[in-house]
């Protein structure tokens, strides 16, 4: 086994950390545990972990400070670093949205000319705003942007918008979705191909673990005369297991049902003739 350890930086405290070291911990991969937590590193896997501020990711996997990192695609995007994506995450899910007091009339992108857009995010909104061919005044800001216009510094926010109740409660409504964004894994573009050969172990990691998060494992029971059609039902890794019952005249069927098409699927097979119908959650799930 080389020496060769990856490096991998992570958002020190915030809305990334706890399922950035969930996925981590998921994958098998356990973190010793250091206090004052500014670096820490696996036994188990050649992994060091640094923690940062989600702002200063980019810039440390640019600069190979850090081989891989785990950030938001909203951050990622507006520092335009040159890293590379390698591995949607599907946490940190949100959209940076431009809004509006809720007692105004929304006339489209071009009613935001000659406006004062308070934002955290001035690189994506001038973008967005130079795609409409509008000319705004930006105003950076780096937190509590909503109170903007309450206040009289803008007119208008650009900001991370997840359930809606910060605008809401700030007396704004949400008129425009510039970006949709989620937690991504990104990379160095010069790792060494050591450095590629553990990534890539990991990122087979990853996948196994988000594969068994979207699927479930059903377990059935069916009338023998009914397992055709319960069977023409289920899609299953290949197709699906059937054992007899200790009743005669009955089966036990077994399959793979993926979260999309879960609850159609049981409404059908229940329909079909299965009961007793147990869905149990797939730790790993490796094809
Ligand atoms: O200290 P550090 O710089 O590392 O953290 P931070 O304060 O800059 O970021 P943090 O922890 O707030 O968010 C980290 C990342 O989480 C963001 O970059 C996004 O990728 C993602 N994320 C997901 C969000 C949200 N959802 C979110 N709702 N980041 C921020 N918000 C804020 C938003 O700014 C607004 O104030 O939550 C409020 C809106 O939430 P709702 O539910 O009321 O709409
Ligand atoms: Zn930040």
């Amino acid at each position: 086994m080389s020496a060769v350890k990856l490096k991998i930086a992570i958002q020190k405290s915030g809305r990334l950390y706890e399922d950035s070291t969930a996925l981590l911990k998921e994958c098998g991969i356990d973190l010793r545990n250091v206090k004052d937590r500014l670096k820490t590193e696996s036994d188990n896997f050649p992994l060091e972990v640094f923690f940062l501020r989600d702002d200063d990711i980019p810039q440390y996997v640019e600069d190979g400070v850090a081989d891989i990192g785990i950030v938001g695609e909203n951050v990622l995007l507006e520092k335009n670093k040159k890293v590379s994506t390698i591995e949607k995450l599907g946490f940190g899910k949100c959209r940076l949205s431009i809004a509006i007091p809720r007692n105004q009339e929304y006339g489209g992108a071009e009613s935001l000319e000659g406006k004062r857009i308070a934002t955290s995010y001035p690189f994506l909104v001038s973008q967005y705003l130079a795609n409409h061919n509008v000319t705004a005044d930006i105003h950076e800001i780096s937190g509590s942007v909503e109170i903007a216009p309450g206040i009289g510094l803008a007119d208008v926010v650009a900001d991370l918008v997840s359930s809606g109740s910060t605008l809401f409660m700030n007396g704004l409504k949400e008129v425009e979705t510039i970006l949709k964004s989620e937690a991504v894994l990104i990379q160095n573009n010069q790792l060494s191909e050591e450095q590629l050969q553990l990534l890539n172990t990991l990122l087979f990691r990853i996948r196994t673990v988000k594969k068994a998060k979207k699927n479930k494992y059903v377990l059935m029971n069916v009338p023998n005369e009914k397992l055709e059609t319960v069977v023409s039902l289920l899609p299953g890794m290949r197709s699906p297991t059937i054992l007899p019952l200790a009743s005669t005249g009955w089966s036990s069927v077994h399959s793979v049902l993926s979260e999309a098409e879960f609850w159609d699927k049981i409404e059908q097979l229940k329909e079909a003739g299965a009961e007793g119908i147990l869905v149990v959650p797939i730790e790993k799930m490796v094809l």
